[in-house]
């Protein structure tokens, strides 16, 4: 049976989800994991909280507490949010456990022991105010590369590129807002200018037709810029120990142990699961696809494979469908402005509706391209779409067979070509999904799934069975017979992507059995005599006093 292993990207417990999250990784990856399984894969779905960082001592230090607070705070907050969307992870950790600890400094004792690091002294700088050595975000600065005045010592948000602190122009402290000084320090370097030819031959010689534009262009820009030796230790006082003896006060680089969170929450799940780890990460029949935004392409397209290349033994992965970035009402998501739509928030506004979001930012989904979220848009999605097209179809069909047969289904007579020219487009349809998720198109993959409903509100409105109950009982028969069989497997198709509305279509229709992909649409999930229940609506309309109350909070925000 093919394996896969679907990794999500590791959410910093520093904050809560928004809708960016949700667009830009877990939505995407929850879709995939779950078209795997109903195709009868061996899917592991992997996930974790980000504990480490700068980000996180940050928000310590601004709401006057502890890290250690901040991430059992967020990690509770961020476990419900995903629990509350049905994002199906096989198994979410966090980078904190003892588990993670062991496997990262592993990683980093063989990589050691492996002569595989530059240990170099250099000038870092320091901030004499805080006493503190300054990398990542305790430093803000112009980017050497793009001139983005607002550059992170790690990161550039604005071209990606990924720096060393040492590199920004005009630096400053984000601590004492003071300008740092030079400090003498040791520190342990990757040398990714080892690892260009085999980034190369492995992405850009192999993956150009199979890897999504975007990714493909950050790793080819970068390999050209040339790629330079990269700390992966740190003088701070939270993260993962460096276990060296030269190590003491210094700490992993986040982004050195975050990855490595997959491999450890692989090895939990696979330890309370009776399962071999190794299958996962070192059996190179194994499919290995990281769920990321395109801020941290540079980190599993790059640094990750290098780590696992140095390390030796590990699958690379097969694919990086990175998203690019949600904007909400046409601007920039921004948790520092709380200009976001917070998926905890959005709940107790909307409870039971987590399919709607699901299908709106499936339906307007960042894959190729930065995206808009609207509120009005949301209203018309749900209202013109989800109650209008599939909501009506399924009841329709419901309401019919209960009125005239109880609720039994009918047994049909002899199929028009008509009628087999439907059964044969839905299964067509079934096919692009299958591709269009193979390809990590999920925005048409959505798009074909609601079509299955438009395609059944025309067979039903061309046949109109209510009229023909009386002079041609037989015909109705065969109509709501075939209807019947498009609505179970319209519920069987949208399980990747409603899957709260999927459960509630197998309650309606009172199936529960597990049916593989290929085999939906053999009409076989219905048979004639089942009884079905009485309809029960799906989805709400949602009305213009919901939307402008979204509005009013939003603008809130700005006062
Ligand atoms: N914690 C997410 C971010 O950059 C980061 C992902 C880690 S995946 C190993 O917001
Ligand atoms: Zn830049």
């Amino acid at each position: 049976m093919k394996r896969y292993t679907i990794t999500a990207a590791l959410p910093y417990t520093n904050g809560p989800l928004h809708i960016g999250h949700l667009s830009g990784v877990y939505i995407p990856a929850d879709i995939y994991a779950r078209y795997l399984r109903l195709c009868g894969k061996d899917v592991v779905f992997i996930c974790g909280s980000d504990e480490h960082g700068v980000a996180i001592s940050i928000k310590a230090s601004k709401e006057k507490t502890t890290p250690q607070s901040i991430i059992d705070k967020y990690d509770r907050i961020i476990r419900k949010s995903f629990k509350s969307f049905g994002i199906s992870f096989d198994n979410y950790s966090r980078t904190s456990r003892q588990i993670h600890y062991e496997t990262a400094s592993n990683f980093f004792k063989k990589l050691n022991s492996k002569n595989e690091f530059i240990e170099m002294t250099t000038d870092q700088l320091f901030d004499k105010t805080s006493n503190k050595f300054l990398a990542d975000r305790f430093v803000i600065g112009t980017c050497p590369i793009c001139s983005n005045k607002d550059s992170y010592g790690d990161q550039c948000e604005k071209c990606g590129s990924s720096l060393n602190a040492i590199d920004l122009i005009n630096p400053k402290s984000t601590l004492s807002d003071e300008s740092p000084v030079l400090k003498k320090t040791k520190h342990w370097y990757l040398p990714l200018n080892k690892y260009e030819n085999f980034i190369r031959d492995w992405i850009l010689d192999n993956h150009k037709n199979d890897w999504k534009v975007n990714v493909y262009g950050q790793v080819k820009s970068w390999i050209e810029d040339g790629l330079k030796p990269r700390a992966v230790t740190r003088d701070l006082d939270w993260g993962i120990p460096v276990p060296t003896k030269e190590g003491e006060g210094k700490v992993l680089y986040v982004w050195f142990d975050a990855p490595i969170g997959y491999i450890s929450s692989t090895k939990e799940w696979a330890r309370d699961n009776k399962k071999n780890w190794e299958d996962y990460w070192k059996n190179d029949k194994t499919e290995l696809v990281h769920f990321i935004g395109k801020d941290n392409i540079v980190f599993h397209c790059i640094i990750f494979p290098s780590m696992l290349k140095a390390h030796g033994g590990y699958i690379l992965p097969t694919n990086v469908p990175a998203n690019e970035f949600l904007n909400l009402e046409g601007q920039k998501i921004s948790t520092s402005k709380n200009w976001a739509v917070w998926i905890h928030k959005y709940l107790e506004d909307f409870p039971n509706k987590e399919d709607v979001m699901r299908y709106v930012l499936t339906a307007n989904m960042p894959e190729t391209k930065d995206s808009d979220f609207t509120w009005k848009d949301f209203q018309n999605k749900n209202n013109n779409e989800l109650v209008a097209i599939y909501g009506n179809f399924v009841n329709r069909v419901i309401v019919l067979i209960n009125k005239y047969y109880m609720g039994e289904i009918p047994t049909p007579g002899p199929y028009t070509n008509e009628d087999q020219e439907i059964i044969n487009s839905i299964k067509d349809i079934r096919n692009k999904i299958s591709l269009n998720i193979e390809k990590f198109r999920f925005r048409e993959s959505n798009s074909e799934m609601i079509n299955i409903a438009r395609i059944g509100n025309k067979y039903l409105a061309d046949n109109e069975p209510w009229k023909k109950i009386k002079n041609n009982p037989d015909r109705t028969e065969t109509i709501l017979f075939i209807s019947i069989q498009i609505v179970s497997a319209l519920a069987y198709i949208s399980e990747p992507f409603l899957p709260f509305t999927s459960l509630k279509l197998k309650g309606i229709l009172r199936v529960n059995k597990q049916i593989e992909w290929k085999e939906i649409l053999n009409f076989n999930i219905i048979q004639s005599g089942h009884k079905i229940n009485k309809e029960s609506f799906l989805f709400e309309k949602i009305d213009d006093g919901e939307i402008r109350s979204q509005y009013y909070k939003l603008e809130k925000t700005k006062k």
